[in-house]
């Protein structure tokens, strides 16, 4: 474990301790971890330096616009490779929410969240990668008290 000493000016810090009390975080190392392995993960992803991720796409649909409901199952099933589980809830009379676990390539995982996200009748949708194939991946980075 490394110990970093970091200067910030007044607003700065003053911004930094508000955003650790709207997130809760107890103490400022926790939330400094937290900001660098996000950015870490984006970066990785964005230089196409991660080529595998693990990714939650979630939106909500209305099960009455037509076919809406058996074409966002059928593209699950054309990728089954891809989407490795899938929650579904009834959120009002009308509509879906759905949380679908992806894993794969990071190409393909992004333009099937994109596709599902593009189709018309779903609203709210986005995509979170997270990288997976590199050493340490943010999946390894233990939290350390
Ligand atoms: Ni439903």
């Amino acid at each position: 474990m490394q110990r970093l000493t970091i200067s910030l000016d007044d607003d700065l810090a003053e911004a930094f301790e508000e955003l650790m009390r709207r997130r809760g975080y107890a103490n400022r190392s926790e939330a400094v971890r937290d900001l660098l392995r996000r950015e870490l993960g984006e970066s990785d992803l964005s230089s196409g330096a991660s080529r595998q991720c693990v990714a939650v796409l979630s939106y909500v649909f209305d099960h009455h616009e037509r076919q809406l409901s058996s074409r966002l199952t059928t593209m699950q099933h054309d990728h089954h490779d891809l989407a490795i589980a899938t929650l579904h809830a009834h959120i009002s009379h009308a509509d879906c929410i759905e949380t679908v676990i992806l894993r794969g390539a990071t190409q393909k995982v992004t333009e099937f969240a994109h596709a599902v996200i593009a189709e018309t009748g779903v609203r709210h949708g986005q995509v979170q990668l997270i990288p997976v194939d590199k050493k340490p991946s943010p999946a390894d980075w233990r939290r350390k008290a």
